[in-house]
């Protein structure tokens, strides 16, 4: 039996994302919307600064919106894979309400600019997870008939839930994307190699990829969460503060495409492409 159209476009664009080792290092760039420009150092306010540094370290995929992939387009074309995110929100709304993602683009234009996957967030546990659930819908069943594959950003995240990072809580979320039928998930690490093996082994077969987080101070124990993101069965990392808010984001972002590709050490990525 033949596979449809639409399975082989899908399979056709995953490979793009997930490389031949069935893993993936994605530099997150949403952040201007999601935080604000304060994110950003001076230096990467303009987006075409850092999407050049990082497609020049050979990130695999970037994952934007719309309108920042307008803008850049000249840079990763052709160099690496594209995902558009469809959802976000501000930080400058009241604090309840950001616990809704809104529709910030369509998978349609998607398509026009060229994406790989689309991406769109939904907060498990949230007091919206209804709209944000008829949204992912909507945009996974749209992406379906185009043939490509949807990644959500599974993030609990509600009144009901004290500890984001509890495990039992990650994998509650990586088993309902799963069941959403997400292509890729990214969700928070949860602090621990077994920990983490749980999130994999609750999402089923469905590639989960580790949410960067915030900087950490030191970039060994960032590349430490990393390798035992892969070491329980995670396919890579979605990476954005990590690497921008790096004073050598270059180097950094080769340093992750180290340990994800080269299955470099933690302390060998750093020797390799920090130190030089
Ligand atoms: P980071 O690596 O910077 O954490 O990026 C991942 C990401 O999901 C971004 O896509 C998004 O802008 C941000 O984190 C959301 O952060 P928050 O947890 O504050 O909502």
């Amino acid at each position: 039996m033949h596979l449809t159209y639409n399975m082989v476009g899908k399979s056709v664009r995953l490979s793009r994302i997930l490389k031949s080792d069935g893993r993936a290092v994605v530099f997150a760039f949403d952040h201007g919307v999601e935080h604000g420009p304060s994110d950003f150092p001076p230096e990467h306010v303009d987006p075409r600064v850092i999407i050049g540094k990082v497609v020049e370290a050979g990130v695999d995929a970037i994952m934007m919106l719309p309108g920042i992939a307008r803008i850049t387009w000249d840079l990763w074309g052709n160099k690496t894979a594209l995902i558009i995110k469809v959802t976000s929100k501000t930080n400058l709304r009241p604090r309840d309400e950001r616990l809704l993602q809104s529709v910030f683009g369509y998978v349609e234009e998607a398509v026009a600019l060229g994406a790989d996957a689309v991406a769109a967030t939904v907060y498990w546990g949230s007091q919206y997870e209804d709209r944000m659930l008829q949204q992912w819908f909507a945009v996974r069943n749209e992406a379906e008939s185009y043939g490509l594959p949807c990644l959500q950003l599974a993030y609990p995240r509600g009144p009901a839930i004290p500890n984001r990072y509890d495990v039992e809580i990650v994998r509650y979320g990586a088993r309902a994307a799963a069941e959403s039928g997400a292509d890729l998930i990214k969700t928070y690490y949860t602090g621990s190699l077994e920990t983490f093996k749980q999130v994999v082994e609750a999402a089923s077969g469905v590639p989960v990829l580790m949410s960067g987080g915030p900087r950490r101070e030191k970039e060994v124990d960032f590349l430490r969460d990393v390798k035992n993101v892969l070491e329980a069965g995670g396919r890579g990392v979605v990476v954005g503060r990590n690497v921008f808010q790096h004073k050598n984001p270059t180097g950094m972002m080769k340093a992750v495409i180290g340990v994800v590709h080269e299955d470099l050490e933690p302390e060998e990525a750093v020797k390799k492409y920090l130190e030089k």
